[in-house]
């Protein structure tokens, strides 16, 4: 019999929980072979990546999924062998009561945040808070050997490998979003938090001597690039030139075309979790802004993920990199550490690609929690 999988997602605010769960919760099915619920208490915000959901409805197949909403008024429900609380978030008491009452006590984790830091290594795996007899597991994703890994659905890089060799694929899916780049142009997506340090980002690729096609999918940078158009309001499909810089405002689309999208781009500007590793499948250079945390922990983050990730660049390249970084992240110059990555384009790009190869080596997070569920039975 399919193990039975519960997975609780509670929607706190951005795309991040939905879109790691949703993510997820496919590929168990799809690969693992598990039978899942996904349990979710917004189904608003996953409306915006999955049109084809019925925010109406409680219950409902989504690619093989049975979708739950999650509602605050608990109904009475038997617990799945396998439990998944997202992000540390908090489940029902009475689902509790559930797992504590069932025969053959379920295997219950939460799926914590993705961090590069040292100590998640040491983390990974240990047992959490009790209930009642029921022991909970910490799972971490990660970059490192000894962690969860990272979410990569089988047969991800090949996938990218045909569609980036394949220029007549790109430009019709390019085409179908409305978007005609100029001959030769530098493509650059751009999903980020609110920032103030775009407009000095901007000037410099207005002031550049090579074309750029800056792709911006709705969202909350929106208010920075329209403020450095100096327009009124911008909306999805719009497009405006500012001397070598085209910008074009994009709908959010489902989480497999944002993947092509960010494989078209000779350059990714993600945010968050989910973009983040996104971005690093594509195999293109990156700039990530981190969800801010109280305290600046998130710069600490930050930091640790700039460590792993330029192991192996020049001196330069890497200071190139991490300034850019934390330009973006905290309150550097944009403009001068943009050109400063320009000099060392070609060393990061492949840089990228290689980061990608090896992450890629790495077994991915869904088949390492059915790993983990088969090694605690
Ligand atoms: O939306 P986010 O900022 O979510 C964040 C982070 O996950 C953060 O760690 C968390 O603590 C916070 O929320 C509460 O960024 P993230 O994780 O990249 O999620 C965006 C999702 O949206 C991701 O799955 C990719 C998807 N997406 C699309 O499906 N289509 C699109 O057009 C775009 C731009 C994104």
């Amino acid at each position: 019999m399919k193990a039975r999988w519960d997975i609780f997602c509670s929607v706190v605010d951005n795309y991040g929980d939905i879109g790691v769960t949703w993510r997820l919760a496919r590929q168990l099915v799809a690969e693992q072979g598990c039978a899942v619920r996904l349990w979710v208490d917004d189904l608003r915000a996953f409306e915006r990546m999955c049109p084809d959901i019925d925010v109406q409805v409680h219950q409902q197949w989504q690619e093989g999924v049975d979708v739950r909403y999650w509602p605050g008024d608990w109904p009475a429900t038997e617990a799945a062998d396998v439990v998944i609380a997202a992000f540390a978030c908090q489940l029902p008491p009475d689902y509790m009561e559930a797992m504590a009452a069932c025969e053959r006590t379920p295997l219950w984790m939460n799926l914590d945040y993705l961090s590069a830091e040292d100590w998640v290594v040491g983390c990974h795996g240990l047992p959490s808070v009790k209930f009642k007899g029921v022991q909970k597991y910490f799972f971490f994703p990660g970059f490192r050997p000894g962690t969860g890994g990272l979410l990569r659905e089988a047969g991800l890089l090949e996938q990218r490998d045909t569609f980036q060799r394949d220029a007549a694929a790109r430009q019709q899916f390019l085409q179908a979003l409305g978007v005609f780049p100029a001959a030769g142009a530098r493509m650059i997506s751009l999903f980020a938090y609110e920032n103030a340090r775009l407009a000095s980002w901007l000037d410099v690729l207005a002031a550049d001597g090579r074309a750029t096609h800056l792709l911006v999918p709705e969202g909350r940078i929106l208010g920075d690039v329209q403020r450095w158009l100096g327009v009124d309001s911008l909306s999805v499909g719009d497009v405006q030139q500012r001397d070598a810089l085209t910008v074009q405002v994009l709908p959010f689309v489902r989480q497999e075309q944002y993947d092509r999208l960010l494989w078209c781009c000779d350059f990714n500007a993600v945010r968050g979790e989910d973009s983040f590793v996104r971005a690093q499948w594509a195999g293109r250079p990156l700039l990530w802004h981190i969800y801010r945390q109280d305290e600046d922990i998130h710069l600490d983050k930050l930091d640790a993920f700039l460590e792993l990730y330029t192991e192996g660049l020049s001196p330069a390249a890497k200071t190139a990199l991490v300034t850019l970084w934390q330009a973006w992240n905290a309150d550097g110059d944009m403009a001068q550490s943009w050109k400063m990555l320009l000099e060392h384009w070609p060393e990061v790009t492949a840089h990228a690609e290689k980061w990608a190869l090896e992450q890629g080596s790495r077994t991915d997070l869904a088949t390492a929690l059915v790993q983990f569920y088969v090694n605690w039975i």
